[in-house]
């Protein structure tokens, strides 16, 4: 083979390499669209606030295989580096990080890698967040590649304080002076108790909207005695927008 065939041939395997990781990413994303909407409407609510995705650049991935001390090959890459794909879920309330993480993991063709729980157990500096790393099938023509993501579930409190860190942090260059390390702690305590009062509250309107919504099923029993299938008003609207 002469040098331009190789280089070739080293182009292809590149591109492969990472349109798996891209596949793995539209996967995940699909996964966390259906999720989303099929939550919006049988429940009426919305637990994902948003998302937020990136694939590591070439850079990046070469600085970690560095870093790490790893072999320059894709089968290191591939094995050792899991967080090539990079999903970050920015949920309203704390329960639902929980009730998201729950609902990704009974999926069945992901399997749970590891799950750091940041939120139980915050790192020194006070930054909270809840980790997963999965592996998920990728389906090609010729072949089906097993693909690492690194799913990061926070809050939005939890959200502005870690990319404030993370500026700083860089700023800095990982050298950041005590009384900014001091304030940053301290942020992250009233971010957390942000969420603690925010997650208070919403258990609050909770409680007085299920109160509600038992007085409507009531009433709409009464006033349809025949029909037993209730479906809920936004589902049919939806329908009906969709004719539109
Ligand atoms: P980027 O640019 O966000 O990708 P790893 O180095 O991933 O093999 P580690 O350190 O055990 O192993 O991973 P961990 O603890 O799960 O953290 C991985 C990612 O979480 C980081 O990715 C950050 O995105 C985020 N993270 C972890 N700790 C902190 C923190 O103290 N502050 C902030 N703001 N983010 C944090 P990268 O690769 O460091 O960066």
């Amino acid at each position: 083979m002469n040098q331009l065939q190789q280089l070739k041939q080293v182009r292809n395997e590149l591109t492969r390499f990472m349109i798996t990781y891209k596949f793995g990413l539209d996967e995940m994303n699909t996964k966390l669209n259906i999720l989303k909407e099929e939550f919006q409407h049988i429940h009426s609510y919305n637990p994902i606030e948003h998302i937020k995705s990136r694939i590591k650049s070439p850079e990046s991935i070469l600085k970690k295989v560095y870093r790490k001390n790893l072999d320059i090959s894709m089968d290191a890459i591939r094995e050792n580096i899991k967080d090539i794909v990079g999903i970050r879920i920015v949920c309203s309330f704390i329960s639902d990080i929980y009730k998201v993480s729950e609902m990704i993991q009974n999926q069945q063709d992901i399997t749970v890698v590891e799950v750091k729980d940041y939120i139980k157990h915050p790192k020194s500096n006070g930054y909270k967040s809840l980790h997963l790393i999965l592996s998920i099938p990728v389906f090609m023509s010729d072949r089906t590649e097993q693909v690492y993501i690194e799913v990061q579930i926070r809050s939005v409190a939890m959200d502005f304080w870690a990319s404030l860190e993370h500026k700083i942090y860089y700023k800095y260059n990982g050298e950041v002076p005590q009384q900014l390390i001091m304030e940053l702690t301290e942020a992250a305590n009233v971010a957390n108790k942000l969420d603690s009062k925010m997650e208070k509250l919403n258990n609050e309107v909770n409680n007085i909207k299920s109160k509600a919504a038992e007085n409507e099923d009531i009433h709409f029993l009464q006033l349809n005695e025949e029909d037993k299938v209730h479906l809920p008003l936004n589902f049919l609207q939806s329908f009906l927008d969709r004719e539109k």
